[in-house]
């Protein structure tokens, strides 16, 4: 792999560099933060070739996005989400291939507060809602088809499902914590077809395709989003696929990767509040289907995570990046209780959506 620091050095003249240094970590991507010596920042990254099959249509895709979001936003001053710039090499270049496939790119640095991974008050959940509502209306506009597809078979759950099941068939549960990973997806594998089978009826457009706690850039001296970043996922899909994706990382109080997965809760005043943060900035944008089925989404996309990481596990942990042996076990045991929880309180929910998004 091409070092970080020449990568850089690609993008910005070597002798402004003053250092390059790892930042808070994805499951997939590896991101480095540039300090120039005049104080300027960068933010530096490779698009991880085993994740993304093509790391050029990745790029692409972020031009049209970005520069779309950019025009929208001169029209649109209620939304006030700052996009990331793609920067270029003094050669014009966008983008740097290394030998092992990966695409190196440089972007430039959004000034916020540290990274979140989970939110702690109705205001920050009602934050999110908005970010995602102004973001999904900036973006409802652009013909989907002008994007290239960046990670064939995402969010395809019964695709997920097919998988699991072929690594299974190989490899039995040997532990009972794998074996109530595999009792959680024997209970819920119905969940699989769910919004496949309601497609039609729901609203298609681009959408982030990854809208978890992280990705969303909180000032670091009011409560505010200032943007939502990790632009590689962006793509055709369901509005659901999103909703559902930021509810089940927004409404987890302790994360993906807490210290005992069995305290995994889903919060309803959270759900709640990301809701109405939602539908004040993206008004009707969901139509009747969309929010009929916005819980089921929840829990499709719940239980699409923790099959892609239970997976993973039992496939030797081959796409999400770990820290430790069992890893994504763990991950996965998170996602399987989370589920549960909203098993337990779905009325509440249900409700809750109904009298918020009427
Ligand atoms: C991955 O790379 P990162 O951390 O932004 C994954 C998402 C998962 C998320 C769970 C391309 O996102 O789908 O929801 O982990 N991204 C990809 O933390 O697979
Ligand atoms: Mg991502």
């Amino acid at each position: 792999m091409t070092d970080p620091g020449e990568a850089a050095a690609f993008f910005v003249a070597a002798d402004t560099i003053a250092a390059v240094t790892p930042l808070a970590a994805g499951n997939v991507n590896r991101t480095w933060l540039v300090r120039l010596h005049d104080g300027g920042r960068r933010v530096l990254q490779r698009l991880n070739p085993a994740v993304f099959p093509d790391p050029g249509l990745v790029m692409d895709n972020l031009h049209i996005v970005t520069g779309h979001l950019r025009r929208r936003l001169r029209e649109r001053s209620t939304c006030g989400l700052e996009v990331p710039r793609v920067l270029r090499a003094a050669n014009g270049a966008d983008r740097l291939a290394d030998p092992d496939g990966g695409l190196w790119r440089m972007l430039t640095w959004i000034e916020a507060g540290p990274t979140r991974r989970t939110v702690d008050s109705a205001a920050g959940a009602a934050a999110v809602g908005r970010t995602l509502g102004c973001f999904h209306l900036l973006l409802a506009d652009l013909d989907p088809s002008l994007l290239g597809d960046p990670l064939p078979g995402f969010h395809v759950t019964p695709a997920y499902l097919a998988a699991y099941d072929r690594v299974a068939a190989l490899t039995a549960a040997a532990t009972d914590e794998e074996r109530f990973c595999a009792a959680c997806i024997g209970e819920y594998r119905f969940l699989a077809d769910l919004l496949q089978q309601q497609a039609k009826r729901l609203r298609r457009q681009v959408i982030h395709g990854d809208p978890k706690v992280a990705n969303f850039l909180f000032a670091a001296d009011s409560g505010q989003v200032v943007s939502l970043i990790d632009l590689d996922t962006v793509a055709s899909g369901l509005l659901l696929h999103d909703l559902g994706d930021c509810l089940r990382s927004c409404c987890n109080r302790h994360g993906e990767d807490p210290p005992d997965p069995a305290r995994t809760r889903f919060d309803a005043d959270l759900f709640s509040a990301v809701l109405a943060g939602y539908a004040q900035a993206a008004g009707d944008l969901a139509g009747t289907a969309d929010r009929e089925l916005l819980l089921t989404a929840v829990r499709v996309l719940t239980f699409e995570l923790g099959l892609r990481f239970f997976t993973d596990h039992l496939a030797g942990d081959r796409y999400f990046a770990v820290d430790r042996p069992g890893h994504n076990l763990h991950r996965a045991l998170v996602q399987f209780h989370l589920l549960r929880s909203i098993r337990r309180q779905e009325k509440d929910l249900e409700r809750r959506c109904r009298e918020i998004l009427h």
